[in-house]
């Protein structure tokens, strides 16, 4: 019985670390990644892929035109590494 317990402690913890990885994983899509259109830009759409891109993209859509450049992404490069 103790036993069976332990296994879905230890089944639990590797969900939650795949669960993580593969968010990691998503985080880190280059703005290529993203750019699904091959536009040059990244849509609201595109970004909606990455969870803290678009958490971000009101501060990183610095001319409020709706698209992020490669320029505005690079900065929420850099804010990500500085946190
Ligand atoms: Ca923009």
């Amino acid at each position: 019985m103790k036993n069976r317990w332990i296994l879905v402690a230890c089944a639990g913890t590797l969900f939650s670390t795949v669960a993580l990885a593969e968010e990691m994983g998503s985080e880190q899509k280059s703005f290529a990644d993203l750019d699904a259109d091959r536009s040059g830009t990244l849509s609201v759409e595109e970004a909606t892929e990455n969870r803290q891109l678009t958490q971000e993209w009101v501060n990183l859509d610095t001319n409020s035109d709706g698209l992020l450049e490669e320029a505005e992404f690079s900065r929420f490069n850099m804010t990500e590494v500085s946190e």
